[in-house]
């Protein structure tokens, strides 16, 4: 068991990110049973679920003529337009069935601003905008984190860069999380996350 001060961070381990899902990364379902696993060294587990509405910007079907996996321009920056996923209270939204959800301590939603996407479990993509869980971990006392999940080079690098930013310890068990790897993103944001402090492990 680690010290209390240290908790799991696991990202979107949802039915549409994995096979079959309607934003499917590879070997998705791939993580489920080593995050299972690491619950029970961590007396904190965090989870965090994507929970879009359908009228959600990051979506290509909201923007005529768009297409997916295509950039555009928002008011906070470039975007990656999306396929239509994790609508809230759809299938495509739930844990994946394997994940040992009920053994969550806290549940993060996000992305459920329409105007707004927001890859990282701290901040909206405008980076100012608070999720809740800064205020979460703090009452909590915790200190370090270990993050898994999906997708490795979204969800996962943008919540694992903020952490490090907020003064947490982090390391990402690359064993236990998988990326999309759109053009290159992987790559990146693995150097990305070094550059924050993050460790990389697995
Ligand atoms: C994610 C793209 C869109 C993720 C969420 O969980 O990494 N990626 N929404
Ligand atoms: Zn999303």
């Amino acid at each position: 068991m680690r010290p209390a001060t240290d908790a799991l961070l696991v990202i979107d381990v949802q039915t549409d990110f994995c096979p079959g899902g309607a934003l499917a990364v590879a070997e998705g379902d791939a993580v489920v049973a080593p995050i299972n696993a690491m619950m029970a060294d961590f007396a904190t587990v965090v989870l965090t679920q994507d929970w879009h509405p359908a009228d959600h910007a990051s979506f290509a079907a909201n923007h005529p003529g768009a297409h997916p996996f295509t950039v555009t321009e928002m008011p906070y920056g470039p975007q990656v337009l999306w396929p239509v996923h994790c609508v809230q209270g759809s299938a495509g939204a739930e844990f994946h069935p394997a994940l040992a959800a009920a053994r969550a301590d806290l549940v993060v939603r996000k992305g459920a601003n329409p105007a707004i996407d927001s890859y990282s479990a701290f901040f909206e993509n405008d980076r100012v905008t608070p999720t809740g869980l800064q205020a979460e971990l703090q009452a909590r006392g915790i200190s370090a984190l270990t993050i898994v999940g999906l997708a490795t080079d979204y969800c996962v690098a943008y919540s694992a860069i903020d952490a490090a930013r907020l003064g947490y310890a982090v390391t990402v068990r690359l064993d236990a999380s998988r990326g999309i790897d759109l053009d290159g993103s992987l790559a990146a944001a693995l150097d990305e996350m070094r550059a924050a402090g993050v460790v990389l492990e697995g």
